[in-house]
């Protein structure tokens, strides 16, 4: 049972609903079945012998492939314009297989300074131990970027906008830059999702997700994505996830692929919701700054309007009396809710520098712009009036 091929005219809010749908509905069914499945029986032991060679088409066992998570793996490529998805158990899953699967002793890794917590740990901490060199890089500045790459790396990996300074990375100069080194570019689309930037258009070689944010949108449930274009590429990451047990099980693809069907919907209120709130944050007297591709004064605001179909909806700022302020914010809101994670359709704020890039060392997080009073905020789908109540109220405190 494969997967519908969507008609190709078809725009972005018609695809997040019907990519993926599958192809040979037994019942007719509308919503695809979960395969909750291990294994697939064969008909015959020659043709068990065919499908395991690959002469044959067909499912095997699981671990291999599953028509449910195969779904969700065709909606997301289709999304992202990618030729394949291979989708992993979590976002951390799938960035440590792009890693851990392409890279080599000896290699260089080139990373953008500014990351998800636990990405930087993996890049500083874990690939040293593999032999492997990491080297870390402003990539919102083309400049460090294309020294970087004078050493010849093996590999890009970047966010844009990055978690959670909200910088961006020209990715179409950077894909450029890479290809003459010889290196790929990989982007993390997680704080973008394809609806509002698709990486693989400007050339980058790779993009991966955390699913758990806003594709799925509903904080309750773990999942991660990487999209390409080369088969050769989709050959190693299919089969070290395969091999490593990295997987996504059938019900979480379901559930996914459930949150999924209504990625326009939510963004368009979200990232409306965010623009605003980053307006309303920027002109209140408690505020020290705000930072959102969206607003004017963001340094690169035309790079988002040239590269983003729509801003996000992350942000980032700084209240007066930072650290101390920040805490009497988060302590007194009633609406917004005090957790890490993003990307669902309730509003959540927290604070980095304690949380969740905790492990990365203060001067490393200091010196990209993760400074103790920043604290940022996932903009979430409702009504804008009681996000703006509940900032309004708990600034008032400080
Ligand atoms: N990439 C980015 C940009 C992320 O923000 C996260 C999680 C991941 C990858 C990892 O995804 P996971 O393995 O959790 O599915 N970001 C989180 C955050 O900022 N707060 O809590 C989780």
């Amino acid at each position: 049972m494969a997967a519908n091929p969507p008609e190709k005219n078809w725009r972005k809010e018609t695809l997040a609903i019907h990519a993926g749908d599958l192809k040979d509905p037994v019942f007719g069914e509308v919503s695809p079945p979960i395969f909750q499945t291990s294994t697939f029986s064969f008909a015959t032991a020659e043709a068990g012998a065919a499908r395991f060679s690959g002469e044959e088409p067909g499912y095997v066992y699981t671990r291999m492939g599953n028509p449910t998570v195969n779904a969700l793996e065709t909606a997301v490529a289709t999304l992202e314009s990618g030729a394949w998805a291979v989708a992993a158990s979590t976002g951390m899953a799938a960035i440590s297989a792009v890693l851990f699967g392409l890279l080599n002793r000896g290699d260089l890794l080139v990373a953008g300074d500014c990351l998800y917590g636990p990405s930087h740990v993996v890049i500083a901490g874990e690939l040293p131990r593999f032999g492997i060199e990491p080297l870390f890089v402003d990539a919102s500045d083309l400049g460090p970027l294309e020294k970087a790459l004078r050493r010849r790396p093996r590999l890009v990996f970047l966010e844009t906008p990055t978690n959670p300074t909200m910088k961006l990375t020209d990715i179409a100069a950077a894909s450029r830059l890479a290809k003459q080194a010889g290196a790929l570019l990989v982007v993390d689309n997680t704080f973008a999702t394809p609806y509002s930037q698709r990486p693989l258009k400007w050339e980058a070689d790779l993009v991966v997700h955390s699913l758990t944010k806003a594709l799925n949108g509903h904080s309750d449930v773990l999942g991660g994505m990487i999209v390409g274009r080369d088969p050769n590429l989709y050959k190693r990451i299919k089969r070290f996830i395969t091999l490593t047990g990295a997987v996504m099980d059938p019900h979480q693809a379901w559930l996914i692929l459930r949150g999924l069907r209504t990625l326009a919907l939510r963004l368009e209120r979200s990232q409306a919701n965010a623009l605003e709130l980053a307006r309303f944050l920027e002109a209140h007297p408690k505020v020290a700054w705000v930072r959102h591709p969206g607003l004017p004064d963001h340094p690169q605001h035309q790079l988002a309007q040239r590269q983003m179909e729509g801003f996000g909806f992350m942000l980032c700022f700084g209240v007066k009396n930072g650290l101390e302020g920040g805490r009497v914010l988060m302590n007194h809101l009633r609406l917004i809710t005090l957790a890490v994670s993003l990307g669902g359709v309730e509003s959540l704020i927290q604070h980095p520098a304690s949380m969740t890039h905790a492990g990365v060392p203060r001067q490393e997080r200091e010196q990209t712009g993760i400074t103790d009073d920043l604290v940022r905020l996932s903009v979430g789908c409702e009504a804008l009036a009681d996000l703006q109540d509940d900032l309004e109220q708990a600034l008032a405190q400080i």
